[in-house]
């Protein structure tokens, strides 16, 4: 058909494409098929909710009347109208959850409050182990509650911190499940698993299922396929995307400028209590990694989101790395997230520009709401990857490499540290200090010279009444960098243990 595009292309798919559109009051997927990238992002700078693709072919949202309107929808009908094909997947996206007709439980799904009774429940029957905190207050009052999993109190200090969240988009319930399994798992499991006891005891774990609980209470109970939050815009329209309102590059691609837009950045970076609520508690709390779940399309995704630029590349061969990793346990495909089309605003872009978390989104399942029967399936191999990320990526940008004690005599045991200059080219030293602990609780710390000749390597001996050690140093804006950040490296037993192999 490709040859007849020229000459029928236009006409056809304006044909194919006005029915189904014009007629559209209720939400529908449509699959289009593309040969130009530039429409993509065409697409994806009108303001269309694009959710999955594959190389040819993408599957786009169109809204409902009932849920944003005029302007925005006639943009998007607009650019849709450039493809040269389109199927009408679901014509009524809201029939989707016909299941849960007649059931206000919704099911296996957990209605907002349904969630925050019980992550409540938790802190109650678990207060050794977990409590729940508000991060902030929505547009309509509710509390975006997180449930804090961990050592409580003056235990928690020095801890790796990690966070997963949901529901940024109010109708993709099943990236709520998610982050409750976790909870469920880390906090039931304490007492009877001894590998979940050695997790909780030694990281602190924030998990906030439900980000956007004004708009996944409106998805719940009155516009199944809404997305946003409830702002009332200025235009008197409602609802900002959370995912397109970040302050890190905010307000580039693929966020749209239209109030009334299903991926409508807002006012602002930051304009909304979603999105600041987040950023006070990255700002503050300093995650090593995290996780924001969605749905649909079975991705893993790190960042940029809001460019085709690639982040550098020491960092990206790591990214990808981990994302592959992780890609293993759920079976998912591992991407760039802006590998189809950029959007900026959006999670994973500040939590890793602007905090240095080691940062992803994964779009769950391959419907917005999966049947009630496939969500245990989901819910196993995802919270899998969030233990998989809090046992692995508590360091997963170190900032030195360390060549383990290879020779000693019984006065101590020889040890060398590299500033790992791939990942932070600007970190400089002049010395590097080893901080050791011994037997009777008394810390002690010893120079490591600079090796002649070496960039960026330093050696010495740290004495032999260490049992544990890290390294410390100055760097170029005068922080003390402590490596490796959250732990002690164990000093080796005996002196024949120290001497060369
Ligand atoms: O558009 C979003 O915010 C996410 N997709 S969704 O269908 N759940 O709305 C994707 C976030 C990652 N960003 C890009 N792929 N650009
Ligand atoms: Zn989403």
């Amino acid at each position: 058909m490709s040859h007849l595009r020229p000459l029928l292309g236009w006409s056809l798919s304006l044909l194919l494409l006005a029915p189904a559109l014009q007629a559209a009051t209720s939400p529908q997927l449509l699959r289009v098929y593309f040969h130009d990238r530039k429409d993509v992002r065409a697409l994806a700078k009108s303001g269309a909710d694009i959710v999955r693709h594959g190389d040819h072919w993408l599957e786009v949202v169109v809204p409902g009347d009932d849920e944003v309107s005029t302007q925005s929808t006639i943009h998007i009908q607009r650019i849709l109208s450039r493809f040269d094909k389109q199927e009408v997947l679901v014509k009524n996206l809201d029939s989707l959850l016909d299941q849960f007709q007649g059931r206000p439980d919704l099911g296996v799904y957990h209605t907002v409050k349904e969630a925050h009774d019980e992550l409540a429940a938790y802190a109650k029957q678990y207060p050794q182990i977990c409590r729940v905190e508000s991060i902030g207050k929505t547009f309509e009052g509710r509390d975006i509650e997180a449930l804090v999993v961990g050592p409580q109190g003056a235990k928690a200090a020095g801890k790796p911190k990690f966070m997963f969240c949901g529901a940024h988009h109010s109708r993709e319930w099943i990236s709520v499940e998610v982050p409750m399994t976790l909870a469920k798992k880390l906090v039931t499991g304490y007492a009877t698993d001894p590998a979940t006891k050695a997790l909780v005891d030694s990281r602190i774990t924030w998990i906030i299922p439900v980000l956007n609980p004004d708009g996944t209470n409106y998805s719940q109970t009155a516009s199944k396929m809404w997305r946003k939050n409830r702002r009332k815009n200025s235009d008197g329209s409602f609802g900002v995307d959370p995912n397109r309102n970040y302050g890190y590059q905010w307000g580039g691609l693929g966020a749209s400028t239209y109030p009334d837009s299903d991926t409508y950045r807002g006012e602002a970076g930051f304009s909304e209590p979603e999105t600041a609520a987040i950023r006070d508690l990255a700002r503050r709390e300093h995650f090593a990694a995290d996780i924001s779940f969605h749905s649909y399309s079975e991705l893993v995704f790190w960042p940029w989101s809001y460019s085709d630029d690639h982040i550098d590349a020491a960092h990206e061969t790591l990214y990808k790395k981990f994302a592959t990793d992780m890609a293993a346990i759920n079976g998912y495909t591992a991407e760039k997230s802006s590998d189809l089309y950029a959007s900026s605003g959006d999670f994973d872009d500040f939590m890793f520009g602007d905090t240095k978390a080691c940062s992803f989104t994964i779009e769950l399942a391959q419907t917005f709401v999966p049947a009630e029967s496939e969500v245990p399936d989901i819910c196993e191999k995802n919270s899998n990857v969030c233990l998989w990320v809090m046992k692995n990526l508590e360091d997963a940008f170190p900032r030195m490499a360390h060549t383990p004690p290879a020779s000693g005599t019984a006065d101590g045991f020889n040890v060398q540290v590299t500033l790992n200059k791939d990942l932070y080219p600007d970190d400089n030293a002049s010395s590097v200090s080893a901080v050791y602990s011994t037997a009777d609780g008394s810390i002690a710390s010893t120079e490591l010279p600079a090796v002649a000749g070496q960039k960026a390597a330093f050696s010495g001996m740290i004495p032999a009444k260490a049992k544990a050690y890290h390294f410390e140093y100055k760097a170029s804006d005068g922080q003390t960098v402590r490596w490796p950040p959250y732990r002690d490296f164990d000093a080796p037993a005996s002196p024949q243990q120290r001497v060369a192999r």
